[in-house]
């Protein structure tokens, strides 16, 4: 977990500037490895996590001013662990994330069950930088660490039947207790069609701002997805469907007429209840954190085209 760099830093994330505290992490990151310095913090983290430093930066990645990492860390949708934004990062604290297996299964030549660490070994981890636009009007600009969807799904070789995937979040209600109020239906579950997914934007994040994912992000490991609606992005995942026909998803199944299987970041495709044109920056003051919701959220030339012909009123 985030051992060595909770220690290393004596100065309060809230009073210095979220790209200083990030380059000021890394440089510990890279010291603490090096030189050995904390042994004890070192030999907890997982053997992948001490990769970390030569990390490569994806040109993927968005330019725009990061998000703190208490903005991301304490602002968070994660209904397993509550519904308000506060809720995450008070209840998540206790849920241990490993070990963690993730199951393939359905239209693959090569299903099976995998240990977390089985991804990740192999993986060319980066760092990317993403907006995260949340349908309910608001943004916030991370770095993940992790590795393509696209480079991890070929490697189950799926075959000509499947059209889409689907992805499970863990369902525990001992170790996710916002799983007792039947808010959502449990467990959590998304999908992407298989074109969707092997476009080269789709990452599994398994850290954020050089550090391994905190448990209120979707620990250990969460997709992302930059052109749709935050809540595509399905968090704590542990398992993965290739199937012939279209995976039904929480959102769709709880409010259908309100949230879509395509859920792209669109401004000009309303919700029912809100306008999507406008959004809001989290952490900016209120004169400066209205944006245009961007088309595509910025994506159009890598995914504009999965859509030629479709009308996105209609998808939405
Ligand atoms: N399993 C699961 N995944 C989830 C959610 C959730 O409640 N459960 N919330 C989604 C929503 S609505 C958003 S906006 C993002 C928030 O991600 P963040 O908290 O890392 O910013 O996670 C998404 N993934
Ligand atoms: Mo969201």
């Amino acid at each position: 977990m985030s051992i060595i760099i909770q220690k290393s830093s004596t100065i309060k994330s809230s009073e210095i500037t979220p790209k200083s505290i990030y380059l000021d992490r890394r440089r510990f990151m890279q010291q603490a490895v090096a030189t050995s310095v904390l042994l004890t913090a070192d030999a907890m983290l997982p053997a992948w996590a001490k990769k970390w430093p030569e990390l490569k930066h994806s040109p993927y990645s968005s330019s725009d001013k990061l998000n703190s990492f208490e903005d991301i860390t304490t602002y968070n949708n994660f209904y397993e662990f509550g519904t308000s934004k506060k809720d995450p990062h008070k209840n998540a604290t206790k849920f241990n994330p490993r070990p963690w297996s993730i199951t393939v299964e359905g239209e693959c030549e090569k299903p099976g069950v995998f240990d977390l660490e089985d991804f990740i070994k192999p993986a060319v981890l980066e760092e990317r930088i993403y907006r995260l636009r949340c349908v309910e009007g608001w943004s916030m600009v991370i770095p993940w660490v992790g590795f393509s969807l696209a480079d991890m799904l070929k490697g189950f070789e799926p075959t000509s039947k499947a059209k889409y995937v689907e992805f499970t979040t863990l369902l525990d209600e001992s170790r996710m207790p916002g799983q007792k109020r039947r808010v959502l239906r449990w467990p959590y579950t998304e999908g992407l069609r298989i074109d969707e997914a092997m476009n080269e934007l789709p990452f599994m994040a398994v850290g954020l701002y050089g550090e391994v994912l905190p448990n209120q992000n979707g620990a250990p490991i969460r997709l992302v997805v930059p052109w749709k609606y935050g809540y595509k992005s399905i968090k704590s995942i542990v398992k993965i469907r290739f199937t012939e026909t279209q995976p039904q998803t929480t959102w769709n199944v709880t409010a259908p007429k309100e949230y879509g299987f395509y859920s792209n970041v669109n401004p000009t495709v309303d919700h029912p209840r809100w306008s999507q044109k406008k959004e809001r920056v989290i952490g900016l003051p209120f004169w400066q954190a209205k944006r245009d919701t961007q088309i595509f959220n910025g994506y159009a030339k890598q995914v504009a085209h999965l859509y030629d012909g479709m009308d996105l009123n209609k998808y939405f």
